[in-house]
């Protein structure tokens, strides 16, 4: 099913809407799904019920981004690991972090660590990809090594360990070239992914209402208003909102507003943020950038960290995504250890020589059965 989130005729609407009436009363009566196709059956399996009932009481004109999902500031804020001094986050940043949604800017890179490696990033954005066979700026540490060298480096490990605990994977990273002169990035947030697909998340954690993935963003290039830096929506990692399908922004290649109050969009924080530093945030949390308005590329990366314990992209040989377009198989897709080890071996995972050498993984491990 495409469920891109265009506003559709009323007699496109209709059809879906009976589909997925037909879908959910399946679901709610418990019958087997081993028998739907594909497509319904994932729906059925990673739908649930506040889903499918914003759906149609909409007349599928408005949809959760992602699946619901709430999360409430812990009672007791202390960090989950024990890290040496020099990373140890103070209780005020882990409390605004869990108040927020966010938290930084922190030192990562020297000048001297940065230099050349804008370069690199855009000699890599001219390349396809050797992960998937086309040009897409998703998971480049798999073929370059210092990419992958950078993401590891203990101001950043250590002190997300502080938040999800010792053992730590990263599943996907991202290169964001935001190029002279282009419009934000709007507002958005992600719990399990389910929002590249509408059929299947991407991670899948034990509880939904723990803090189960943190996105971690380097800027390469100094950001600040005129290029395009980070802004969020403080707190509002509390719940996944709805979008109302269509609007004029644009968010690559979808067409959707956030749904979100007057009061939170008042509180928004830009964060400006110096080459080689970088923030931690909740993918929950509203968050977006605004346009870049200058004559120079606006360079920064991301990486996606899970705890072990999160099991990522299980049984499926590749991903759709409806923003971005293309087909990604996984076939030399792996999630990478970050930090401590894996007991749980969950996903197929790319080992550490094989990250540590130029050109893509070669051998990939199978989780286990
Ligand atoms: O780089 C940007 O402007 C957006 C980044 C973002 O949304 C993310 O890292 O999740
Ligand atoms: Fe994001």
């Amino acid at each position: 099913m495409n469920m891109s989130p265009k506003v559709r005729p009323l007699w496109q609407r209709l059809p879906i809407m009976g589909g997925l009436a037909g879908l959910w009363a399946y679901k709610a009566l418990g019958l087997p799904r081993s028998i739907l196709p594909r497509d319904f059956k994932a729906i059925c399996n990673n739908w649930d019920h506040e889903t499918f009932a914003m759906i149609l009481k909409s007349g599928v004109k408005r949809a959760y981004i992602d699946q619901p999902c709430y999360f409430e500031t812990p009672k007791k804020i202390e960090p989950k690991a024990d890290v040496s001094t020099e990373y140890r986050l103070s209780h005020d940043q882990l409390k605004s972090f869990y108040t927020n949604g966010f938290v930084g800017p922190f030192d990562a890179f020297s000048p001297g660590q940065m230099q050349n490696f804008r370069e690199e990033l855009l000699a890599i954005e001219e390349t396809d990809s050797e992960t998937y066979g086309f040009n897409t700026p998703r998971d480049r540490h798999f073929e370059m090594p210092r990419l992958w060298n950078y993401m590891k480096t203990p101001a950043i490990t250590e002190r997300i360990a502080q938040i999800l605990g010792p053992d730590l994977l990263t599943w996907r990273s991202q290169i964001f070239f935001k190029p002279p002169h282009s419009p934000s990035i709007q507002w958005h947030q992600a719990s399990t992914f389910l929002v590249e697909d509408y059929q299947d998340p991407a991670i899948f954690p034990a509880d939904k209402s723990e803090m189960f993935q943190l996105t971690v963003w380097v800027a390469v290039d100094d950001t600040h208003h005129e290029n395009g830096c980070m802004r969020f929506l403080p707190g509002t990692h509390n719940a996944i909102r709805p979008i109302r399908f269509g609007g004029d922004e644009g968010f690559y290649e979808a067409d959707f507003t956030l749904e979100f109050s007057k009061e939170e969009e008042e509180n928004a924080i830009e964060i400006p943020v110096k080459s080689g530093q970088f923030l931690i945030f909740a993918e929950r949390c509203i968050h977006g950038s605004g346009p870049n308005t200058t004559d120079r590329h606006r360079l920064a990366f991301n990486m996606r960290v899970i705890p072990t314990d999160v099991a990522v992209y299980p049984n499926k040989k590749y991903y759709r995504s409806v923003y971005n377009g293309g087909k990604y198989h996984l076939d030399k897709w792996g999630v990478a250890l970050l930090r401590g080890e894996d007991h749980h071996n969950l996903s197929r995972t790319i080992p550490p020589h094989e990250l540590e050498r130029e050109g893509v993984a070669t051998e990939v491990l199978r989780p286990a059965a």
